[in-house]
């Protein structure tokens, strides 16, 4: 099965945040197309990317940024496939200016914008899985199990 969601980065030092999504897009058996696109360092592979995104098939793409975080808002500029945001945690500024950077989109152009770091990572896999349930019986039922083990594994009272 081709890939729907797109998973992109502007560096390889996002990785380790990004890769949350891809494992828990894994976990539901979603497939991903994962690749680095950088806003300012390759800004010719960002724009064919995002203008060939919807002929490729992709449903979502999930972008992560950090500091000028300027790709997420890049991609939406040139696709109207949705594109989630992930705030990658900067060094300089703990990923309060990349979160500034993607959440602040002018009316028109719309960014969905997670929490910063992994935990939005994880948020944007999910969310992109249940964007693609909508299409999916079979992905909602395996969202909801996800949902379900995530809830049973809550201790009553802590050890
Ligand atoms: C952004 O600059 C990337 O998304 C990354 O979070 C940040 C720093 O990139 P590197 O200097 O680590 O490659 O474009």
């Amino acid at each position: 099965m081709s890939a729907k969601v797109a998973i992109v980065m502007g560096s390889q030092s996002d990785w380790d945040t990004m890769r949350c999504a891809v494992e828990v897009l894994d976990e539901l058996d979603v497939p991903t197309d994962v690749r680095i696109v950088s806003a300012h360092r390759t800004p010719d592979r960002m724009a064919e990317f995002a203008r060939t995104a919807e002929e490729n098939g992709f449903h979502v793409i999930i972008a992560g940024a950090g500091g000028a975080a300027h790709l997420p808002g890049m991609i939406a500029a040139q696709t109207h496939v949705p594109v989630l945001g992930v705030p990658v945690k900067s060094r300089a500024l703990n990923g309060q200016d990349s979160l500034l950077s993607i959440v602040q989109m002018p009316a028109g152009v719309p960014v969905g914008t997670l929490a910063i770091g992994e935990a939005g990572a994880t948020n944007a896999g999910l969310l992109a899985a249940a964007i693609l349930a909508n299409g999916d019986a079979d992905l909602a039922t395996r969202l909801k199990d996800w949902r379900a083990a995530q809830t049973a594994r809550v201790a009553e009272r802590p050890e």
